[in-house]
C-alpha cells in the first residue's frame, strides 16, 4: 500500500510505509512518548528533513502546516509547532500496525488525541496555508441526492 504524500516545494510522491521508515534518521519506540502504548515509530520532522533534503537540498524552508487524511476520509490540518514530537507508528509485536495500518500519526504535544489519526493515506506539507489551531473531522460529504433536495 502506497501513502500519497504532498509537498508544496516538491510536488506529489507515493512512498510504501517500509520506504518511509527506511528514510526516516529517528526511530523509536511509541511508549518513549505516548506512555503506554507500544511499538515502532519514527519522528515525523526528521523524516520530513531527510525527505526533503535528497529531493531539494537548496531549500530548507520548514512547512507551516501537515495536513492528513486517512482511508475513512478522517482528516486534520496541524500547526507545524504542535508537531515537534510527532511520530509515525507503523509497526507493533513484529508486524504492520492492526489498527491504525498502514501509519498512524501520534501528536503527542497536540492540542487533542483526536490528532492520532489512523490509517494515513495522504499526508500533505503546507508552506503558504497558515492555521492558528489545529482542526479535524470528517470530509464533508455531500451526496447527489442530497444535492437533488437543495435544489
Ligand atoms: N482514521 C481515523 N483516525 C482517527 C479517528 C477516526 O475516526 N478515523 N478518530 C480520532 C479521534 S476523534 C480520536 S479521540 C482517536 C481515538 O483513538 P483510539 O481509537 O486509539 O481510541 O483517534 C483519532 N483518529
Ligand atoms: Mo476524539
Amino acid at each position: 500500500m502506497k501513502i500519497n504524500i504532498y509537498d508544496e516545494i516538491i510536488g506529489y510522491e507515493q512512498c510504501t510505509v517500509e520506504e518511509m521508515s527506511g528514510l526516516a534518521p529517528v526511530h523509536l519506540s511509541l511508549e518513549e512518548r505516548v506512555p503506554g502504548v507500544p511499538g515502532k515509530a519514527f519522528d515525523l520532522k526528521a523524516w520530513h528533513r531527510e525527505w526533503r533534503k535528497l529531493r531539494q537540498p537548496a531549500d530548507d524552508r520548514e512547512p507551516a502546516l501537515m495536513k492528513v487524511e486517512a482511508i475513512d476520509e478522517f482528516q486534520a490540518a496541524i500547526p507545524w509547532e504542535q508537531l515537534d514530537r510527532a511520530v509515525f507508528l507503523y509497526e507493533q509485536d513484529g508486524r504492520p500496525i492492526a489498527k491504525g495500518f498502514p501509519i498512524r500519526l501520534y501528536v503527542p504535544d497536540g492540542s487533542s488525541e483526536c490528532l492520532n489519526v489512523k490509517s494515513i493515506v495522504t499526508i500533505r506539507f503546507m508552506y503558504a496555508e497558515r492555521a492558528a489551531k489545529a482542526t479535524y473531522g470528517f470530509k464533508n460529504i455531500v451526496t447527489t441526492d442530497e444535492l437533488k433536495l437543495k435544489k
